[in-house]
């Protein structure tokens, strides 16, 4: 129904407000003449109204799609549903996150501690591009990866109950940006470093940048029956010392490659004190950069015969071996490329140039065509084959100044992000011809759309990333939030729908899955669940059988909590004695959270219905504190509490 007609239909209906919602409220008076008062006297133009009718969700109805979005420098992952844009949780990840008890428990504590790196622990994250887990190229719904740029860590979250699970970090290299990406069934999760160093952790003076310095990608083993990456069967290559960007995996007609973007093929470092140009104009100096060509199958083969060294516990393929195997080949793209993305069927890699006007297009035949037919146009001063460019392409379209990020719909349309001009741009994959462009506000980074990075993508919705917000919301001062816009592609031409403010670090890439792919448990079945491991904890408590146990490593509470009271509701320690609580919800009933604190001890659990949770801790101060439930549980939640003793020496 185009809009004029929408607007019809809601008036004619006449008093009952026909198609909207009626749950008491305005549309129950809302007749036509009503509905031009309230658009009146609000400021509303037909399109708004139409856009309120795309996206408003009344209570109770839920959203058509789950967008995951990093949290950028708050280290944690925002959980959105689309259309309505509500947020419906924040993910601890990186980052401890009380309300969930993430990082006051030793569950979650061992968690992060797990995402040390040099035996520093870490307490904070830069999350850039989530990626669903995916069964032959689409979204499955059970994982979510993560990355983190400034301490290159993995990340695994589990969407049985959107909880981190896992955190995996490698000493091979010290950032990473091109991460996370998925194989197609999710056998990999691909990091790649960014800024070049001497490669575990080694100390080289950055003069020696040519000879000593490399970047690498991780090819992290993802065990999808255990849910976790595994670092023992993980591998990686080295690559010479460009700053490797985005990367993506091929799919379909693309299957067994991976393909990441470089800059700073001037091997540049900066050094504006000490006689040399600023960093960011010695990156720019040359027209084209390299897209990097990985067959890992192939690769794949050359580490299970061997043929690596081991660098912080990691086997890697040298650079040397690499190129003799023919596992790495390059082609120029151009000016500072920034994104790349694989179409839906596989055939064409999309490359953004963030000083360039095209979305340039590879075609993945005939690189595989130049590489059989040995064709290079040269070599890079590591021996890396150069294939040419021209004969690569399938072609470039013209779409604006600044062009980053590619997603495709499901009608043969791709989007692309265009920086510089604050746009998107939607143009044709089959003649490579701009059909609409859409203003955003301001500067888009990512954008996302629904199921728009698989071998389906669905159309119908894309959330525009945007760094700036100026002018788009109430004055807070400052530091303005992020900007989500959500565009609505149905149409030829988008039709922006809805302005959404993201109040956390600077989220960078999110990805749209369907929302009846997601199956999530409401309850952990049965009491007693370590939610890190969805098995039953060792030291879970059953009704009945709370207890104290003095023991040698300290004093063991076992603890249940049930509405609304914990069992025992008195704690007595002696001074200096290490205490270990075990403290289960034993309710069985949706949504029945109690949380769990003692003052002064810089501890919170949440404590979902059956969750188990452990945390220890040292009674160094003698004294009284109090311990209570931090969840509005019951009527008598306020009761739901008790006393911790800290008896003097
Ligand atoms: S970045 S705005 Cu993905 Cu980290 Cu492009
Ligand atoms: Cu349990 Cu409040």
């Amino acid at each position: 129904m185009c809009g004029a007609a929408m607007l019809l239909a809601l008036g004619c209906n006449g008093s009952n407000g026909g198609g909207a919602s009626a749950t008491g409220s305005a549309s129950a008076s809302l007749g036509g003449s009503g509905l031009r008062d309230m658009m009146e006297k609000r400021g509303l133009s037909e399109a708004d109204v139409v856009a309120a009718l795309k996206t408003y969700t009344p209570t109770g109805k839920h959203d058509e799609y789950y967008l995951f979005a990093s949290g950028g420098h708050g280290g944690n992952l925002i959980v959105m549903g689309v259309p309505s844009m509500r947020i419906l949780k924040y993910i601890g990840v990186f980052t401890p996150e009380p309300w969930q008890g993430y990082g006051y428990g030793d569950q979650t504590n061992a968690l992060l501690k797990q995402g040390s790196r040099d035996g520093k622990m870490l307490t904070w994250g830069d999350m850039h591009h989530p990626a669903l887990s995916e069964t032959k190229g689409d979204y499955d719904g059970e994982y979510i990866f993560v990355n983190d740029k400034a301490n290159p860590r993995i990340a695994v979250v589990s969407l049985k109950d959107f909880a981190t699970t896992q955190i995996v970090a490698s000493e091979l290299i010290e950032s990473e940006h091109g991460a996370t990406f998925v194989t197609p069934d999710t056998e990999y999760v691909i990091e790649t470093s960014q800024y070049p160093t001497p490669l575990g952790g080694r100390f080289a003076d950055v003069k020696q940048f040519n000879d000593e310095y490399r970047g690498a990608v991780i090819f992290w083993k993802f065990d999808r029956a255990k849910g976790r990456l595994v670092p023992e069967e993980s591998w990686a290559m080295e690559l010479p010392p460009y700053m490797q960007d985005l990367a993506d995996a091929g799919k379909l007609a693309s299957d067994g490659y991976i393909f990441i973007n470089s800059i700073n093929t001037e091997r540049a470092y900066g050094g504006n004190m000490e006689g040399n140009p600023p960093l960011e104009s010695g990156v720019s100096q040359n027209d084209m950069d390299y897209l990097h060509v990985i067959p890992w199958r192939k690769a794949e083969a050359v580490v299970k015969a061997g043929k690596t060294e081991t660098i912080a516990g990691m086997r890697v393929i040298p650079l040397e071996t690499a190129v003799a195997e023919g596992l790495l080949y390059f082609v120029p793209e151009p000016k500072s490329p920034h994104g790349v993305d694989v179409s839906p069927d596989g055939q064409d890699i999309i490359v953004g140039g963030k000083l360039d006007t095209h979305a340039t297009v590879f075609s993945i035949e005939k690189i595989k065509a130049l590489i059989s037919a040995g064709t290079v146009a040269g070599k890079d001063p590591y021996g890396v084959p150069i294939l040419p460019f021209q004969e690569a392409i399938r072609g470039q379209c013209e779409i604006g100044l600044g062009p980053l990020h590619t997603q495709f719909d499901n009608e043969g349309y791709a989007y692309t992000s265009v920086f510089i001009e604050s746009k998107v741009a939607k143009w044709s994959l089959k003649d490579l011809k701009l059909v609409d462009k859409l203003p955003t506000h301001y500067n888009i980074g990512h954008l996302a759309a629904a199921e728009g990075d698989t071998v389906s993508p669905d159309g119908k919705f894309l959330v525009a990333m945007n760094k700036w917000a100026i002018d788009r919301f109430a004055p807070v001062g400052p530091l303005l939030p992020q900007n989500f816009q959500l565009v609505d592609t149905t149409g030829q031409k988008m039709q922006l729908l809805y302005d959404s403010p993201i109040p956390l670090g600077e989220p960078h890439y999110a990805q749209m899955i369907k929302a009846d792919k997601i199956k999530a448990v409401d309850i952990y079945k049965p009491a007693g669940i370590n939610a890190l491991t969805h098995q039953k904890d060792e030291h879970a408590v059953e009704g009945g059988k709370e207890r104290v146990v003095r023991a040698a490593d300290g004093v063991h509470v076992y603890m249940t909590a049930v509405r609304s009271h914990f069992t025992p509701d008195i704690v007595r320690v002696k001074e200096g004695d290490t205490v270990h609580l075990h403290i289960t919800n034993i309710e069985q009933a949706k949504d029945a959270t109690h949380g769990f604190t003692i003052a002064s001890q810089n501890i919170h659990l949440s404590l979902e219905p059956g969750k188990h949770a452990n945390v220890t801790f040292v009674a160094d101060r003698p004294g009284v504190y109090p311990m209570y439930c931090t969840e509005f549980c019951s009527a008598l939640h306020l009761e739901m509490a008790g006393y911790f003793l800290v008896e003097p020496k």
